[in-house]
């Protein structure tokens, strides 16, 4: 599928700093080392709404790593899929009397426009479920041994998973509930364990179905983002990222998953998740209806100031959206320009090394934000006399905000 258009990225004087990243598998942060192309999968949405601030938390985060690893000097190879059929769009376009396949094309078409406003790196493969139907199929028939058959439907059996919980250490009373709130079916009579999860849907009369080597039918949700990542990054990639309700059950039954596929374990060097962000006490989410979207909020501001809203707060934290923090953060917005402007300001080299600093620790992008407002005032109370290109070069370069 068509990504989007690539921000300018300056390069940067002076030496990196190796990006140390929290791993909710193993619970610590540790250097993320990846070879000479960091291998990067973030998943992507389902295409039935607007792109909301929850979503632009987590792809930015993703985009602060890309571009830490690319001022350490790596390629980045970056695979983010769109799960362009699944229940919730089908239930979306029944319910609104629209075909799902335009539904989910103007979605998609949508989310790139915000992506690009707000100056996020692009995959290099985006990647469609619909367009690798047939790859998934192959998988899942790679699978064979680790699934059993119910009603047409094809199960992961869960106790062909020895590693299965190593994701995200939860316990199985804490599994069962997620997954029945997260699109599992633990209830379904005839299962063997109320946590197998299903990786092929036999075909239904009025949905969509596919011609492959498991019969007519569509892919279960976890299995679509292990085959893309296989597929295009290869099994022990450096990082699978996605916000933190995926961390059980998508994330926890992809790694099996792949693991049954190439007896590799991890399936992925980092499981790296971002917060929650909500409104008025609840997870923003397409299902609640509680969004604040990103096409709304940069008709109301610049597409910067909207960066800055999600840049003030850490990648892990949960965090609630007012309408306040816009406005503070085009305050911020305002006072980095107006000191870039005046091109005279305190020494930018310290600044720089701080940033890196700042960012290479799991992504502490707040406290970036403090050390360039710490420059910015002192440029503005008129102290320093170095010129400011160097700043406005390091913000983009890392923070992806142009001054
Ligand atoms: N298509 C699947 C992933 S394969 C999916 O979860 N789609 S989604 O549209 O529901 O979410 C897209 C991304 O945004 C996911 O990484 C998800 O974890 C993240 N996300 C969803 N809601 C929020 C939220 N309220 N706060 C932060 N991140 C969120
Ligand atoms: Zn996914």
């Amino acid at each position: 599928m068509r990504s989007w258009s690539a921000p300018n990225i300056p390069r940067l004087p002076g030496d990196s700093v190796p990006l140390r990243l929290y791993d909710t598998a193993t619970k610590e942060i540790r250097p993320t080392d990846p070879g000479p192309t960091a291998r990067l999968y973030v998943c992507g949405i389902t295409p039935y709404d607007a792109t909301h601030l929850g979503h632009a938390n987590t792809y930015l985060a993703f985009d602060l790593v890309g571009r830490v690893w690319r001022d350490m000097g790596r390629q980045v190879h970056y695979t983010q899929n769109a799960t362009d059929v699944d229940d919730p769009l089908l239930e979306r376009a029944d319910k609104t009397g629209q075909d799902w396949r335009e539904l989910a094309e103007r979605e998609i078409e949508l989310f790139r426009s915000d992506m690009e406003a707000l100056r996020v790196i692009p995959p290099r493969d985006y990647v469609g479920v619909t367009e690798v139907v047939g790859e998934v199929a192959e998988l899942v028939r790679r699978l064979g041994p680790s699934t059993y058959t119910l009603e047409g439907d094809i199960y992961f059996d869960r106790a062909d998973a020895p590693k299965f919980g190593e994701v995200s250490g939860y316990s199985e009373a804490q599994m069962l509930a997620l997954s029945a709130e997260r699109g599992g079916d633990p209830a379904r009579p005839g299962k063997r364990d109320p946590l197998d999860w299903l990786l092929w849907r036999a075909e239904r009369p009025g949905e969509p179905a596919w011609d492959t080597v498991l019969g007519r039918g569509r892919p279960g949700w976890h299995v679509e983002c292990t085959a893309i990542a296989l597929a295009t990054l290869g099994a022990g990639f450096d990082v699978a990222g996605g916000g933190s309700d995926l961390i059980f059950p998508h994330h926890e039954c992809g790694a099996s998953e792949g693991h049954a596929a190439t007896g590799e374990w991890p399936f992925a060097r980092f499981y790296s998740h971002a917060g929650m962000v909500g409104l008025d006490g609840e997870k923003m989410s397409k299902s609640k209806g509680n969004l604040v979207f990103v096409s709304r909020l940069r008709e109301q501001a610049d597409p910067m100031a909207v960066r800055l809203v999600l840049l003030a707060h850490h990648y892990r934290e949960d965090w609630e959206y007012t309408p306040g923090q816009l406005a503070a953060a085009e305050a911020r917005l305002a006072r980095w320009r107006a000191a870039v402007a005046g091109d005279s300001g305190p020494d930018p080299e310290p600044l720089l090394a701080a940033v890196r600093e700042r960012l290479a620790d799991d992504l502490d992008a707040p406290g970036a934000l403090r050390a360039i407002d710490a420059w910015a005032e002192e440029a503005l109370a008129g102290r320093g006399d170095r010129p400011a290109g160097l700043v406005r070069d390091l913000v983009d370069a890392l923070l992806g905000v142009e001054l």
